[in-house]
């Protein structure tokens, strides 16, 4: 009998230059190392998708959580936020050398702001003396309760397998999202499916929990008819927020495709032909003692 699979979201936070995009480099292989240079989005920028048979991580990063300098900065503070709160897992990288800074302190304060599970990576720890960890470590746990402390080098690989292996452990049984040869997302395929489900989110309201995912099965354009074919599927737990999504006579599904639709269509500048489909997947976020393990009321 094979185990279930997992997945899940990591978000990625921590000051500049203590080693973010070294530590993806180095999780996800040389493949990742030249990022899409596509717009910028507004909320979430996938990083890079770790896949392996038991396991899918799709790391994200999360504009906002840097401070602000602009004025967007407020917007971007409770969207970072609320992509903190949808995430399983928030990795927080410091610099072993470096220490303590004042730009953590912008980021504990959003943490403590959240109930996501946080790891906190110490990286560079080739570049320290063994004897200095812990009483940096020891300095951070005094800001926040982190549910593992794992020291890495980012940069040698030292402990970075250990860290692939407790990020694995706080996954919930979940799809594969993206086909396992899949190392980073069009941003606009991203951008596509939270566009559906912040539409789903919005217009019902609390009748349908945070427990839906949307996944794009297919993305084509069409040349000869000059529009882009949008097949997607909602995948909710139960047959009840089927029914919502759906709505009297597919009333609230039709409402949906058509808000969502527009948005596409101004973002990606093309027509769009949007196909949603629902789906009742009981495995999927079925881990409610999960959840309550990690401070989440379900
Ligand atoms: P980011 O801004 O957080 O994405 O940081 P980068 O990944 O760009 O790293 C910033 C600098 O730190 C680069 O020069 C990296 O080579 C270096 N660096 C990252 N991780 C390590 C590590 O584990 N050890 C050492 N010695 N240097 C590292
Ligand atoms: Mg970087
Ligand atoms: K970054």
């Amino acid at each position: 009998m094979s185990k279930s699979f997992k997945s899940g979201f990591a978000a990625i936070v921590g000051r500049p230059n203590v080693g973010k995009s070294t530590l993806l480099n180095r999780v996800l292989g040389q493949k990742i190392a030249i990022m899409s240079d596509k717009a910028q989005t507004t909320r979430n920028k996938i990083h890079g998708i770790y896949t392996t048979e038991q396991e899918q991580v799709v790391f994200i990063d999360t504009p906002g959580i840097h401070k602000p300098k602009h004025k967007l900065g407020q917007m971007m503070t409770s969207l970072a936020l609320a992509t903190l709160n949808e995430v399983d897992l928030v990795l927080f990288l410091i610099d072993a050398e470096q220490g303590y800074g004042r730009g953590d302190q912008f980021i504990i304060d959003f943490l403590n702001k959240t109930s996501v599970p946080v790891f906190l990576i110490v990286n560079k720890i080739d570049k320290v003396h063994p004897d200095e960890l812990l009483p940096l470590i020891d300095r951070y746990r005094q800001l926040y309760t982190f549910k593992e402390i794992i020291p890495v080098s980012a940069l040698q690989g030292q402990n970075v397998s250990a860290l692939m292996e407790q990020i694995g452990s706080y996954l919930p049984e979940g799809p594969k999202y993206y086909p396992e040869d899949q190392i980073t997302d069009h941003p606009e395929r991203f951008i596509v499916a939270e566009l559906i489900r912040e539409k789903i989110l919005h217009l019902t309201r609390d009748e349908v929990p945070h427990a839906i995912a949307v996944v794009i099965d297919k993305m084509k354009v069409d040349e000869r008819r000059q529009l882009t074919e949008i097949q997607a599927t909602i995948m909710v737990e139960r047959t009840s927020q089927k029914g919502i999504i759906i709505g009297k006579s597919g009333s609230m599904l039709k409402k949906i495709g058509t808000l969502a639709r527009q948005e596409i269509e101004a973002l990606i500048g093309s027509k769009v032909f949007l196909e949603l489909w629902v789906k009742v997947d009981k495995n999927w976020r079925d881990k409610e003692e999960e959840l309550k393990n990690f401070g989440y009321t379900v």
